[in-house]
């Protein structure tokens, strides 16, 4: 009965086909991507299928977002106040990410890339 529970509020936590869910403790590694104006860095990661990532967004100056629509997720960081986006690719392929902040002059050449590997 308690495991039946668990599975229910487990797949209730999970908000998308794409994966995208609250933070649980099955993380089995942390990606920390730092935010400037006006790039992130590293600006590519690679996932494998299935995997839950925990990627560590660090702002280094003003607000920016990681903005990845494949996934449901618009996450803000603000400089001091790093964030975690946790997500479980469930399919193989390149998601696109951006900056979904204005940030300044270069804000649209802020791109990111999740390379989703079988
Ligand atoms: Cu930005």
């Amino acid at each position: 009965m308690w495991k039946v529970t668990t599975g229910v509020l487990l797949a209730a936590l999970i908000l998308g086909p794409s994966g995208a869910r609250a933070k649980t403790d099955d993380v089995s590694r942390t990606i920390e991507v730092h935010v400037k104006r006006f790039a992130f860095s590293p600006s590519e990661v690679v996932v494998k299928k299935g995997e839950t990532v925990d990627i560590r967004l660090v702002s280094e100056d003003v607000t920016h977002s990681l903005a990845l629509p494949d996934f449901n997720i618009n996450k803000e960081i603000s400089k001091g106040h790093p964030e975690d986006v946790v997500i479980t690719p469930q399919a193989t392929g390149d998601f696109q990410g951006q900056c979904g902040r204005f940030c300044g002059s270069g804000h649209g050449t802020m791109k990111f890339t999740i390379h989703v590997t079988e």
